[in-house]
């Protein structure tokens, strides 16, 4: 089953809305796979955030994701990269659909409120930075082939 890295950003967290968010990914069927709650250092922010180094954006995205305590998660479900991302909405609220969590709860790209993997490769790299493999939760809950059944 495919796993993705989610992160509430500090503005998620002061705004009051991890709890919010965790009840769409499990509205959608998706599992829970890991979460914590930490706040990051610009060391770390820094491996998070490679692939954005050099852009003009760069340091103001470190120095916004380090700015506060973070919600950590792994989420679980076939496509899950997919549906989160559909979940989360696109990266600017002003283009994100009507109930995505950017259009319902963000105003600006700046403070788009959460972090989801863009791909399943960047989601195992992410999960492999931000949790250690013990602390990933293998299990099922009993309604789960309710979301993920397959007709046959
Ligand atoms: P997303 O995957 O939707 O979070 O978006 P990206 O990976 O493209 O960008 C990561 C973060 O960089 C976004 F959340 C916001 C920020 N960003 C900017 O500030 N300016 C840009 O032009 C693009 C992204």
């Amino acid at each position: 089953m495919e796993k993705t890295f989610v992160c509430i950003k500090p503005d998620g967290v002061q705004r009051g809305f991890i709890g919010e968010i965790i009840k769409r990914f499990e509205n959608r069927g998706l599992l829970l796979g890991a979460a914590k709650f930490l706040q990051v250092d610009h060391a770390f922010a820094e491996k998070h955030y490679a692939e954005h180094v050099g852009k003009p954006f760069y340091n103001g995205l470190v120095n916004y994701i380090t700015s506060g305590p973070v919600f950590a998660m792994v989420w679980v479900g076939e496509d899950a990269v997919k549906l989160v991302r559909q979940t989360v909405g696109a990266t600017k609220p002003a283009e994100a659909a009507p109930g995505t969590i950017r259009h319902d709860f963000a105003a600006k790209m700046d403070r788009n409120l959460i972090h989801a993997s863009d791909s399943p490769e960047t989601a195992e790299r992410e999960i492999a930075l931000w949790f250690a493999p013990d602390e990933i939760v293998a299990w099922h809950n009993s309604n789960f082939l309710w979301s993920f059944g397959k007709n046959s």
